[in-house]
């Protein structure tokens, strides 16, 4: 299936400079910013750059340069949360939520990073 990439999206807006956000990591092709309803202490979201709309749609159709850019952007952000369990972190959520079964707000892929408190069984 094809995805059809909303340009108009508030990720799309914040990655043009359209409108702010609190960064708190940018590469080359990733940013990593505080959500603007933080659900935790520390609640920061990841992004491609690219137009991908959902997680499945980022991991089947991005490169290789921007899958290992991304995912090492987020676990840079593990670090600087202070959020990894090994490294004396009381540990963190990793959460991405994709369609309308997922209830994702915005059609820009994302990955949620939440930490600081202890999260409890339930979902994002
Ligand atoms: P999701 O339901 O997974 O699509 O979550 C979208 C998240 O995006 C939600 O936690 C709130 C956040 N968000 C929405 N609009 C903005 C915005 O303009 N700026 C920032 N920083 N976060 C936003």
């Amino acid at each position: 299936m094809a995805y059809a990439y909303d340009d108009q999206n508030i990720f799309a807006k914040i990655l043009r400079g359209e409108i702010p956000n609190n960064t708190v990591l940018e590469t080359e092709h990733t940013l990593a910013f505080r959500d603007i309803s933080p659900k935790a202490p520390e609640h920061v979201l990841v992004i491609p750059k690219g137009p991908y709309v959902t997680f499945d749609h980022f991991c089947n159709a991005a490169s290789d340069a921007e899958i290992l850019d991304f995912t090492r952007t987020a676990g840079q952000i593990c670090k600087m949360i202070g959020a990894e369990p090994g490294e004396g972190g009381a540990g963190f959520r990793a959460i991405t939520n994709a369609g309308e079964d997922g209830v994702q707000e915005v059609p820009h892929y994302h990955l949620h990073i939440l930490a600081g408190r202890p999260l409890g069984p339930m979902l994002l």
